[in-house]
């Protein structure tokens, strides 16, 4: 067993004085069993703890770092601009780089604003989609998530359902009542929804592949099919890209299956680490937003100085350099066909999904095409396969509910050692 008594003995402290010890529910181990590990650094493709064990990590702050940790050309743009200050309050050059960028790079997007997170990101796009069409309902997927906004918060994945509350109190029934969901790959069931609430609905909303009840694929035509839903039922169609933006390829999901939404919502990898979201797309939407129009949304750091310097540095980088795609597909088809072959070799209960970087090992050998099948899962034998990968070296997410994202800091004898883990670590799980 290795030694995390630094790690246990700040999260007694962090458990006095934040709630659950941690500044955001999916950190916690709850799920999966144990006390989180503190990390202290991170270089490449290691995460380093407090007590000074190494990993390698399969989290990537659960997006952001797919060059990997401290990647030189980030760390090198945000050192450059420190002295300059950290927020002006006031318009930047980098504000303009940024979203010129942003704009030649995903293919939907004509006009963005620039935001903090994921989360303020998809509140503010269902916000512009009600005063962009003067309705108040949109459909969201189960089990997808969308960042904390009350509106998201039903029938919601990630650490909501992972810590058993998929519909949060808190959440008025008001909001509830606007919020309809229907099952994630049905598009009867949403043809349906839109039938029985004709011209009520603002937008749909969808994570594109879906990373937050595990990563689970659109089935053929899926998207083409909402698109065209929502075509002819003059309804606002928003892909909150914020994980599988820049990951999935450069121009994220919507490039990667030719599929075009009125709105985007970005986050995670286009801040290289820092603290950014934007929400961009037709130039006839956008300019509702404040002060262009009268959609109010406004932040005190938005587009910050520093943020904005690691994700130009980001962008430009993943413009420029297209064998980073290849590489990050290499390493995951190498691992999930690795673990896979053992799998079936073993013929053992579980199943994996993968789409480019991002990848679940699920524990059911049903298909997982939606939240009830994801739901099938064997939760104690995936937290008992989290804990041995764990002493391993191997860090997952603690939650059969998410997406694992691949960096390409990891190299190919890292990718090999990773799947002996995971056949070790099955093995113990199902101890054949
Ligand atoms: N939304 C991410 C997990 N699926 C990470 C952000 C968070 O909830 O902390």
């Amino acid at each position: 067993m290795r030694n995390r008594a630094i790690s246990e003995e700040l999260f007694k402290r962090a458990s006095a004085v934040i709630p659950g010890g941690v500044n955001s529910p999916v950190r916690a181990f709850k799920a999966v069993g144990g006390n989180p590990v503190f990390m202290k650094s991170a270089k490449g493709p290691y995460l380093i703890d407090e007590d000074g064990n190494q990993y390698l990590d399969f989290i990537n702050s659960w997006g952001p770092m797919i060059l990997g940790h401290a990647a030189p050309v980030v760390v090198e743009a945000v050192q450059k601009v420190l002295n300059d200050s950290f927020s002006f309050g006031a318009p930047t050059r980098r504000e303009v780089e940024m979203a010129e960028l942003i704009v030649s790079i995903v293919p939907s997007v004509e006009v963005v604003r620039m935001v903090n997170s994921g989360t303020e990101a998809t509140m503010s796009a269902v916000r512009l989609a009600r005063g962009y069409t003067g309705k108040d309902k949109i459909i969201k997927f189960e089990g997808c998530y969308h960042g904390h906004g009350d509106s998201f918060l039903i029938a919601a994945g990630s650490g909501a359902i992972t810590h058993g509350a998929p519909d949060s109190p808190g959440v008025t029934q008001g909001v509830a009542n606007d919020t309809l969901t229907v099952a994630y790959n049905d598009l009867s069931a949403v043809e349906q929804s839109v039938l029985e609430n004709k011209n009520k609905i603002a937008a749909i909303i969808i994570e594109p592949v879906v990373g937050n009840m595990g990563c689970v694929p659109p089935s053929p035509g899926f998207l083409e099919g909402l698109r065209k839903i929502c075509d002819r039922e003059g309804i606002v169609l928003i892909f909150d890209e914020v994980m599988t933006g820049f990951r999935l390829s450069l121009g994220g999901a919507q490039e990667l299956y030719g599929v075009r939404p009125d709105l985007t919502t970005m986050g995670k990898i286009i801040g290289g680490g820092m603290p950014v979201g934007a929400y961009g797309g037709k130039k006839e939407i956008m300019q509702q937003v404040a002060p262009a129009g009268k959609v109010y949304q406004a932040g005190t750091l938005s587009g910050n100085p520093i943020a904005m310097a690691a994700g130009i540095a980001m962008l430009t980088h993943l413009k420029n350099t297209p064998s980073v795609y290849q590489t990050i597909e290499k390493t995951s088809a190498d691992i999930c066909e690795g673990i896979l072959g053992y799998i079936k070799e073993k013929n053992l209960p579980c199943s994996i999904n993968r789409v480019g970087s991002m990848w679940t090992l699920f524990f059911t050998d049903q298909p997982v095409i939606d939240f009830n099948t994801a739901k099938t899962s064997d939760l104690a034998k995936f937290g008992q396969f989290f804990r041995s990968m764990l002493e391993r070296g191997v860090y997952l997410a603690p939650s059969q509910y998410e997406s694992l994202f691949v960096s390409a800091a990891i190299t190919q004898e890292q990718a090999a050692q990773v799947v002996q883990a995971a056949k070790a670590s099955l093995e113990e799980v199902f101890q054949k």
